[in-house]
């Protein structure tokens, strides 16, 4: 898979695609992640990437041009172009599933207090919001799209890692783990987990889960 990144902070991209799973999924070559600069795309002598908003109001608009000029420079047939927006459409399993069958991906990164309408009406194909908060920008959504998408894909996760992440998929919250010790300050790990007895294992743990669900994201049901 090929993900293309355009935004005005391309070394916001920089640790997170170099550390840990996603490092080692890009470093491998697993996923191309491609990130891009839009200054470059910017008009005139100071690469102009703003302007005031038409009909007034607080804060400056992304010009379209350095936008449209970026994504056709980087699209091919194949890309699915994304815009980050808090009026995307919101980031759950099915969604990250929907984007990880993609070929290519374009995501395009907003700041300021948003981007000209025509970037939404007449160039993307989507658009994707992580949460019903606001961000500053569209980058850290962008990541969050990238950490979870390329989750899964074939090699990123070994194989029991690959089906727990499709667990969120069968609608439940996780089980509740523990590891050693078996008591730390007075706290004890459930009889069960030690018993080795892994059919009372497994019941008990998808009860847990069931009882996680029901108490803290009913909606999940
Ligand atoms: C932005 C550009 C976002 N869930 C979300 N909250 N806020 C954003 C977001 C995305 C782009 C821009 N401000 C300026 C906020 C997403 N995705």
């Amino acid at each position: 898979m090929r993900i293309d990144v355009i935004t005005l902070f391309p070394e916001l991209f920089a640790a997170p695609l170099t550390t840990s799973l996603l490092g080692k999924a890009v470093t491998a070559g697993t996923v191309d992640v491609r990130v891009h600069d839009l200054r470059p795309y910017g008009l005139g002598k100071h690469s102009a990437v703003d302007d005031e908003p038409y009909g007034g109001g607080a804060g400056m608009v992304m010009r379209p041009e350095p936008i449209f000029d970026a994504v056709e420079a980087i699209r091919d047939p194949e890309s699915h172009v994304v815009l980050l927006s808090p009026r995307g459409r919101l980031l759950r399993h099915d969604v990250v599933v929907d984007l990880a069958g993609k070929e290519r991906l374009i995501l395009v990164c907003g700041r300021y207090e948003g981007v000209d309408e025509r970037v939404s009406t007449d160039l993307v194909d989507d658009e994707i919001s992580i949460g019903d908060y606001v961000l500053a920008g569209g980058e850290l959504a962008a990541l969050v799209v990238i950490e979870a998408v390329t989750r899964f894909i074939p090699g990123v996760l070994g194989n029991a890692e690959s089906l727990a992440a499709e667990s969120h998929a069968g609608g439940l919250l996780e089980y509740p783990q523990y590891t050693r010790p078996a008591e730390f300050r007075g706290s004890k790990v459930p009889d069960v987990l030690l018993s080795g007895d892994h059919a009372a294992i497994d019941r008990w743990r998808r009860e847990r889960a069931k009882e996680i669900t029901r108490d803290r994201r009913p909606d999940l049901l």
